[in-house]
């Protein structure tokens, strides 16, 4: 389960298991999960998941999107290297999202499904199906679903969908987002990357964007 303090998650994708374990000791207090994905388990092997998990619930951003039997396996390699959380893909379909989903409940973990994503060429695949998306990840029982930063008011549309689900929001900072718009709009929690790892002081960044997060409830 990820945490619900300070609504912020951590996109750490730095690539170096050093650089990694030291930017989530700084930022622990400040998150509630960290979001790892290929570029770090791919620059760090696997086992970097139990390595974050040390200072917060782990959400794996693998955006699986695959046969069910390939997903159920993906999923269960990732929830035993102890995440928390998967994030997988809705295009593919009920009986895949469903298997991640049936996955998830045998390790007790979470799945979100990504819904429109939050660079500007999701708007020509993604965006009209956006809500569909969103459906199938209530109707499979998923935990949540990604919906993006840098379009508030997609957020707002994707809420009216999802009912109590949970949104966590992408695209702040580096990719033109505010924290306080997509929190205003729906967001449970946003997701801070560049902004943080690439500063000098991950751990204070990120205390600015929660104290940025605590002004607009
Ligand atoms: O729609 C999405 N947009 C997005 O940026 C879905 C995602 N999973 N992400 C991820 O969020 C992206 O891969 C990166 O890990 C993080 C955003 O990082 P940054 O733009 O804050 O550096």
């Amino acid at each position: 389960m990820i945490r619900s303090n300070t609504q912020l998650i951590l996109a750490l994708d730095v690539t170096d298991r050093k650089n990694a374990v030291r930017i989530s000791k700084e930022t622990a207090d400040h998150v509630d999960a960290i979001k790892i994905g290929y570029p770090l388990v791919l620059g760090s092997g696997l086992g970097i998941i139990n390595d974050i998990c040390k200072s917060a619930p782990v959400i794996a951003d693998f955006k699986v999107a695959d046969i069910p039997n390939t997903d159920r396996l993906i999923c269960s390699q990732t929830f035993e290297a102890g995440a928390s959380a998967v994030i997988v893909h809705g295009f593919t379909g009920r009986d895949s999202v469903l298997e991640c989903v049936k996955t998830a409940k045998d390790f007790h973990g979470d799945i979100f499904v990504v819904t429109e994503m939050s660079h500007p060429g999701a708007v020509e695949f993604m965006q009209p199906k956006a809500l569909e998306l969103a459906s199938i990840a209530v109707e499979c029982k998923a935990s949540g679903v990604v919906a993006p930063a840098t379009r508030p008011e997609r957020i707002r549309q994707i809420r009216s969908v999802v009912g109590n689900l949970t949104i966590i929001s992408p695209g702040v900072g580096a990719q033109g987002g505010s924290a306080s718009d997509a929190i205003r709009a729906g967001a449970d929690h946003v997701i801070v990357g560049r902004s943080i790892y690439g500063s000098k002081a991950p751990g204070i960044e990120a205390e600015k964007i929660v104290k940025e997060i605590e002004k607009c409830r």
